[in-house]
């Protein structure tokens, strides 16, 4: 039987927080010329369009989709375009076609032509404030409050429709807020605790938008890409959960990442001005609990709020020091 030796995988998002990022690491396993990157608006860093191909295409429209999938023969899709938390509040209806239009065309688009695979992600989101705010569990109440929330909810529902009745292995992670450092995250209400780290560098200040005593689950960068690929290359045996699996790393509130960047930078200050956005992340988990992502696919993440800091100003400061940031 012919079998094709290399997969052959599109990125959407690619341009974004974790797709920068995660396309990179991909081509870096899979070889470059085998992962596609696409983007929409935003224009891609110079890494991303040197190290492999990248297209533009609006997720929306289904033709333009299909035309990469068959242009490259692609088998496996990481689908992560998305509208976030507090830019789905501004514009709510947007949210909605972006989000669940674009996963209904990746969803069909892998029916109609088999794909092998699809990498989804979900989001703490898809928890209100019925669920049980510490150590929220992997089956509870889903009734978010956030239009980014109902997407969510209702994609997991979709992703689970499409592996019962038509056999897609498509799989998902509940990710919390994200790190990182080198593309910076827009429009989430966890965006905070990237915002802090670059202004701690720059400007020795920051004005927070959330309370300085809200919890709220985070993880960083190497994790959410760990989670992202150990999950994928997991045997199909092994993935039970065809909604989305809670995947935890780091819980803290601005408060206590102020006093963990005071130990890298004493003089730096933190202001607090919540706004809107509180409201979303009063809604949402402090802690979750991940017991079954660690027992089904082997989830364990790496890093804590100590050694996260020390990488991120480590790596900020080089860039700042280089005039790169
Ligand atoms: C957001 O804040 O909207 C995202 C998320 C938690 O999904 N970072």
């Amino acid at each position: 039987m012919y079998r094709k030796s290399t997969k052959k995988i599109l990125v959407t998002g690619a341009t974004g927080q974790i797709g920068s990022e995660l396309t990179l690491e991909l081509r870096h396993k899979y070889g470059g010329e085998n992962v596609i990157a696409a983007g929409h608006r935003r224009k891609p860093g110079e890494r991303l369009v040197s190290s492999g191909p990248f297209e533009f295409i609006d997720v929306t429209k289904k033709d333009e989709l299909e035309k990469i999938v068959k242009e490259y023969d692609i088998d496996t899709v990481y689908h992560l375009a998305a509208m976030l938390s507090a830019t789905g509040e501004e514009n709510p209806q947007q949210a909605w076609n972006v989000n669940m239009g674009s996963l209904y065309n990746v969803l069909e688009i892998a029916r109609e032509h088999g794909l092998t695979r699809v990498f989804w992600p979900s989001s703490i989101a898809v928890f209100g404030p019925e669920a049980p705010r510490v150590k929220t569990p992997q089956n509870t109440v889903l009734i978010p409050k956030t239009m980014y929330g109902v997407t969510k909810v209702a994609g997991e529902l979709l992703c689970n429709y499409y592996f019962l009745r038509y056999g897609v292995d498509v799989r998902s992670v509940r990710y919390p807020g994200i790190i990182s450092s080198e593309t910076p995250p827009g429009g989430g209400t966890t965006d905070y605790a990237v915002e802090i780290f670059y202004e701690a560098i720059k400007k020795k200040r920051y004005t927070c938008f959330l309370r300085a005593d809200t919890v709220l689950p985070m993880m960083y960068m190497p994790d959410c890409i760990k989670a992202a690929i150990n999950l994928m290359d997991a045997d199909a045996s092994r993935i039970k959960c065809r909604t989305s699996y809670n995947v935890a790393a780091i819980s803290f509130s601005p408060a206590e990442l102020v006093a963990e960047i005071k130990k890298h930078i004493p003089e730096f200050v933190c202001e607090y001005k919540p706004d809107f956005r509180q409201k979303i992340a009063d809604s949402w988990p402090m802690t979750i609990d991940d017991c079954v992502a660690r027992e089904d696919w082997g989830w364990n993440p790496e890093y804590d709020l100590a050694s996260m800091t020390r990488d991120m100003i480590e790596k900020l400061k080089k860039r700042f020091a280089e005039g790169r940031l």
